[in-house]
Formats: C-alpha cells, sequence, structure tokens
C-alpha cells in the first residue's frame, strides 16, 4: 500500500499569501486584523483588560491598539500592536497627559515623560529610571510592531495600591496619559529621551471604570 505524502502543516506566511493570490492583497491585512481583534476579545472575556487606548499617526489616522494588564504588587503588563511605522527600533514611554491632539505640532500636549521621583531618564542609567521608561518596540518591513512590555512600579487607579513614592505610581491623575512612539530606538541611557526622536504616533489614555 502507498501512503501519500501531505504536508504536515502549512506555515502562516504560505496561508497568508495563497489569501493573497486569491483574494488580494487587502485581504491578508484583514487577517492580521482579525487576528489582533481575536486576541482583544480573548483578553476582555477574560478580565484582562484594565485600561487601553488606540494609537494615532501625526495625520490622525488610527494605526493601533494599546492594552494594560494590572499585574500583582503594582506593575502593568502592555501589550502593543501598531502599524505605519519606519522599520527599525522605536522608543515608546508613558507621557503625562491624555492628549493626542497635537500631532501635527510633535504631540507637544501629551507632556514629558511620567517622572514622579524626578529621576534620569533610561532603564540603562545609573541614575534612571523615569516610571515612563519601557523596552523599545521593533517594526519589521511591514512597518507593523507588536509586543507585551513589562513596567513595573506603575498602577492604574490611586487608590488601588496605596500610592507611595516607594511604590505603584497610578497613572490615571485628573488628565490621564499618554503612549507615545518615537521615530528612533531609545538607548536607554542619554537625556531626555535617549536619542528617540520625534513622536510619531500617540494613544491618549483617559481613566476608564475600575
Ligand atoms: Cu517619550
Amino acid at each position: 500500500m502507498i501512503t501519500p505524502i501531505l504536508p504536515r502543516f502549512t506555515p502562516l506566511a504560505k496561508l497568508c499569501c495563497l489569501t493573497v493570490a486569491t483574494l488580494g492583497a487587502s485581504s491578508c491585512g484583514k487577517t492580521e486584523q482579525s487576528k489582533t481583534d481575536g486576541l482583544l476579545n480573548t483578553l476582555a472575556s477574560q478580565g484582562e483588560i484594565h485600561a487601553q487606548g488606540r494609537f494615532e499617526d501625526v495625520t490622525g489616522q488610527d494605526v493601533g491598539n494599546v492594552v494594560f494588564t494590572k499585574a500583582p504588587g503594582g506593575n502593568l503588563l502592555i501589550r502593543v500592536d501598531v502599524k505605519g511605522l519606519s522599520k527599525g527600533w522605536h522608543g515608546i514611554h508613558l507621557h503625562q497627559v491624555a492628549d493626542c491632539s497635537d500631532g501635527a505640532n510633535g504631540y507637544k500636549a501629551s507632556a514629558s515623560h511620567v517622572d514622579p521621583d524626578n529621576n534620569a531618564h533610561g532603564l540603562l542609567n545609573e541614575n534612571g529610571s523615569e516610571r515612563a521608561d519601557i523596552s523599545n518596540i521593533y517594526a519589521g518591513s511591514d512597518g507593523r510592531a507588536t509586543a507585551e512590555i513589562f513596567r513595573t512600579g506603575v498602577t492604574l487607579h490611586p487608590s488601588e495600591e496605596g500610592f507611595t513614592l516607594d511604590g505603584a505610581y497610578p497613572l490615571f491623575d485628573d488628565d490621564g496619559f499618554a503612549v507615545i512612539i518615537h521615530a528612533n530606538r531609545d538607548d536607554h541611557k542619554t537625556q531626555p529621551i535617549g536619542g528617540a526622536g520625534a513622536r510619531v504616533a500617540c494613544a491618549a489614555i483617559n481613566a476608564a471604570p475600575k
């Protein structure tokens, strides 16, 4: 008896290309988008979305999402999915004000980094770090970056962790906060922003029900 040789699996990339060949290029993007929506739905059903926002680029176009999950001990897991970036590493930080209204003017309204300790900027700086500081994200040649980033010492609402400067800093003050993506890589040392350059995308995070 002859056993037919069948492929054991089809790589995702190949599936995507097949979709492109039969249904047009936009279908591939749709597939990726629906995967993202699926993850968000799963996180929501598990009660893991404690705050969220949408990224917009400097023209005001929607380019992705960010969701926050509180972790034990006054820490946050930050999940990012953003498109439209230049290929390469990008600095990403927590800024003080939930205002992304002035993208054409460099998102100055989002103010500076969250830094209640008045520390130097940079995860690798001996005099750091600001509570704003998180790991860089990397965008591939398709301009998309997806990441999970764990940030210690920050939480969402003031009442939930009994804030002290030695404890978790609550990001939801009266004016919320923003997540800013920069044009270039953060070297985690240079002042004031690690050489990360212009602000190219912004997500305003306003207080949500607990
Ligand atoms: Cu920044």
